[in-house]
Formats: C-alpha cells, structure tokens, sequence
C-alpha cells in the first residue's frame, strides 16, 4: 500500500488570494488523473512530494526545515481534474555566478518526474503564477519588436505588422539560390527566416550562404530603401557551435549586424540553449522557434504542459519572440481563444486561465504568427486578435504567391492595411493587385473566406 502523504503534502485551507499577497510560492495550476483505485488527494500529495521534497517513502533524513520546503498542494476539484500546487520559491536552484534564477529548475521539478509516476494517469500544466520578487531574478526579454520597428524606421509604439516569410523549401537550397530566394521577398517584405531545420548542410555551408544573404540583404536596402531583417539559426547541440555560428553571422552581417536576429529551435534544444543566446548576444533578437512543442502542448495529448505554459516560460527566459500559433487561421492545431497567449506574453499585466500575472516592467515578448498563413487569413487573423503588433512569417503564403515572392510580400502588408481600414477585402482587392492576385494563388481559401469572390473580382477560371 503507497504511504499516504496527504497529511504532510496537502492543506486545503491554505488561501490562493493570500498565497499570491505574501509572494513566496510559485503557483501552478494542473489537470490531472490519478490511476483507478488511487485517491485523488492522496495521488496530488504523491505529486507535490515527487515533485519537491519527497519520495514514495518516509526517509530518516527529513528534519523539519525540509518540511518547510514541502511543495503544498492548497486546492482539488476531481470533478474537472484540477489540481493546484503551492512551490516554495526556495525550492529553485539559483545560479552561482549571479544569483539569478534558471528555467531548468522549475521544469526539472514542476515538470519531472512526477510525468510518469505510477499513480498518476496524467497531469498537465495549465497556468502558473511567478510572484513579484522571484520574477525579477529572470532575465526576460533584451530586445523585442520595438527593437525591430526602430531598425525598419517606424514609432517603436504600435509600430504594426512586420510582413516575414520563411525561406523555403524547408530544405534542399544550395547558397546561390537561398539567397535569391531571400533577395527576392526582400523586395517586398521586411523579414525573412531559416526554417527551423536549416543550418549548416553539407550541400548550403553557413560559410558560404552567409555572405550571400548578408549581400542580398544589402541589394534589397539598396533596391527597396528600407531596412531588411534576417533571423538566423543558431541551434546546436554544442554551446560554441551555436557562438561560431552567431559570431560568423555578426561578422558577415558587419553594418547590417544589428539587422541579425537569432533562431534558436528552443523546444527540442532544450531552456539551456535559449539562455546561452539571451545570454551571449544579448543586443539580437531572440527568435525562439519551438517546433517540437506539439507533443506536449497538442489538446489531445494530456501531460506536460500546454502551448500558453510553453510561450510565458519563455518570456522567463528572455525570448525577443516565440511562435504562438495562427490561433485557427493557419495550419497547425489553435483556436481563436489562443489569443490569450499572445495577450500573456505581449502586455505588462494579464489574466491567464486561473492566475494573474503582473510581469513589472520585463519587456514583452513578440507573438510571432506562422503556419499556413496567407494575405486571405491575415484579416480574420488581426479582426480575432485585436491588432497587427506581431510578427508573420508566411512561408507558403509568399513563395506560393503566383506572380513572386515580392508579390507575396506586398500582399501580405496590403491584408495587414485592409484590415486596419476596416475594408471590404473582396473590395479592397479591387484596388490592390498583388492582394488581388493572392485570390488566384490560394484558390482553396479564397473559396472558403470569401464566396462568390470570382464573379466580384472578375476571374473566371
Ligand atoms: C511555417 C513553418 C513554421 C511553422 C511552425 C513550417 O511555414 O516554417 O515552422 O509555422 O509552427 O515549417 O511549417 P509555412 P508554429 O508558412 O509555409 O506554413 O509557428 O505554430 O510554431
Ligand atoms: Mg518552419
């Protein structure tokens, strides 16, 4: 028979509303099912044991200050499978060489072990709370879309929509073509990113790819007279891989340096690898990109964590911008309710699905919009969200643009506009050529969005 430890790890007369005044515990909030025939609070107290400071036994070696460091679980429901654990904030390990606070530790612990333990079918976190004083011990963000306004010259207030695009095919570019590629949107679109898996293949060296995307960056600035932005990935299993990678790039880059930002795949390379970018390049965008996060995040699977737990770590941690998702619009999984995501990770203060959470002052994290996306679902897009301060890579959307990748771009900055003039997009097409044409590229969506679009716009094939 398992040691019931509810007496020690639980107290459901603990009050959230006075846990979150007196600001020493992190709080989280999870869904989670214990196996049949195990209690629901017993199987919670298992978890805050396993997940703090115990085991599934009494060890000889407790005393009462670890008592005090006890993770508490202060609230059930087992008719919704919610359960709410209260950690000390003197759980998480603290960095020696500056006292700061590490992501890991919180994952290590929230996150741990207790995602496969014996009694419990499965557990997934939802929400947490960071108080005020351990909040300030995470780096956040250096850099954010302010930063990339004031480069494309614009109010670094509501500065807009920046119109990106992903250099495609995912992979299989050798340089010269890579760079075409990127001069071409260029032409018409402010920002441009590797896809997530492109590197330092053996058929694109890094060495030779650089140069030519730094060179096309300086030909479309040339061409076009505005600032052109590139986010480059850094990702590597080894620490001075990701620097060689990044110092090559800022060296390359030379003036246009400050034009770089930094792709890190932060999901699969793990909160280690997100901090050595935050850390090391600290002036560069911090692009966080977190394929990979669908195993966990997904409705349908039930542990771990979801997308909107995954996208305020990363504010902790310091990402400039992390994808959140087209919030049902593109083609990953999301929902318009997604739109809390952006809202958590955009805004100093916010309401999440149980906490509230006061970021004081840490700067924001961009939402980054990406997935399927085309100037067709931008309007919806921003008409769910609210505005069009975000950033929109649309890999597809331009390179599959029938008239060119500049093309694309244009029509993508023209949904952007015709939603912020409240028009008609079937009308505002009318006066919008690349727009117009974005129509006939995604045929699919067009009849989908917008019925009876052929006959308005005067297309008959
Ligand atoms: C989009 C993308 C992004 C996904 C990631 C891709 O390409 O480059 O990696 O958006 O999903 O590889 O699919 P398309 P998320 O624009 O051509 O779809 O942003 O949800 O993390
Ligand atoms: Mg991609």
């Amino acid at each position: 028979m398992a040691l019931d430890q509810t007496a020690r790890y639980s107290d459901l007369t603990l009050d959230e509303d006075t846990l979150l005044a007196e600001g020493k515990h992190v709080l989280a909030a999870y869904k989670m099912a214990p196996v049949a025939g195990h209690g629901y609070l017993a199987t919670a107290a298992h978890f805050a044991a396993e997940s703090s400071t115990g085991t599934n036994v009494e060890v000889c070696t407790t005393d009462d200050f670890t008592k005090g460091v006890d993770a508490l679980v202060y609230h059930i429901d087992e008719a919704t499978e919610e359960m709410r654990i209260a950690y000390p904030v003197e759980l998480f390990d603290r960095n020696i060489i500056d006292g700061r606070a590490m992501l890991v530790s919180m994952l290590t612990m929230m996150i741990g072990n207790n995602q496969g333990m014996g009694d419990v079918k499965h557990a997934k976190m939802y929400d947490f709370w960071i108080p005020p004083k351990f909040l300030e011990l995470f780096d956040g963000p250096a850099k954010n879309i302010s930063d990339m306004w004031r480069i494309l010259g614009r109010p670094v207030e509501n500065g807009g929509y920046v119109a990106g695009t992903i250099i495609k095919p995912k992979l299989g570019l050798r340089p010269q073509p890579f760079a075409d590629a990127a001069y071409q949107f260029w032409l018409g679109g402010d920002f441009i990113k590797n896809d997530e898996p492109q590197g330092n293949q053996l058929f694109c060296p890094v060495k030779e790819v650089i140069p030519l995307v730094a060179d096309a960056l300086a030909r479309a600035q040339d061409e076009t007279g505005e600032a052109k932005l590139f986010s480059m990935n850094i990702t590597a299993d080894d620490y001075h891989e990701m620097c060689a990678r990044a110092d090559f790039a800022l060296e390359t880059f030379g003036e246009n340096a400050s034009h770089v930002a930094f792709l890190v795949d932060g999901f699969v390379g793990g909160p280690g690898m997100i901090t050595t970018a935050r850390r090391q390049y600290p002036n560069q965008f911090l692009h966080y990109h977190r394929a990979g996060h669908g195993m966990v995040t997904s409705p349908s699977a039930k542990r771990g964590y979801d997308a909107y737990v995954l996208a305020k770590f990363s504010r902790l941690q310091g990402a400039s911008g992390i994808h959140v998702g087209t919030m049902g619009y593109g083609k990953m999984e999301g929902s318009q309710d997604d739109k809390i995501i952006a809202y958590m990770i955009e805004r100093d203060e916010c309401q999440g699905p149980v906490y509230y959470q006061k970021w004081d002052g840490m700067k924001a994290t961009t939402p980054i919009i990406s997935g399927g996306m085309n100037a067709l679902r931008l309007p919806g897009f921003f008409e769910n969200l609210g505005h069009g301060n975000v950033i929109n890579t649309a890999g597809g959307g331009a390179y599959g643009h029938i008239d060119s990748p500049a093309a694309g771009a244009k029509s993508l900055r023209q949904a952007y506009e015709c939603w912020k003039e409240g028009a008609d997009p079937v009308e505002y097409a009318k006066e919008h050529h690349e727009f117009a044409r974005a129509f006939e590229s995604f045929p699919g969506d067009a009849d989908q969005i917008f019925p009876g679009w052929r006959e308005k716009l005067g297309v008959h094939k």
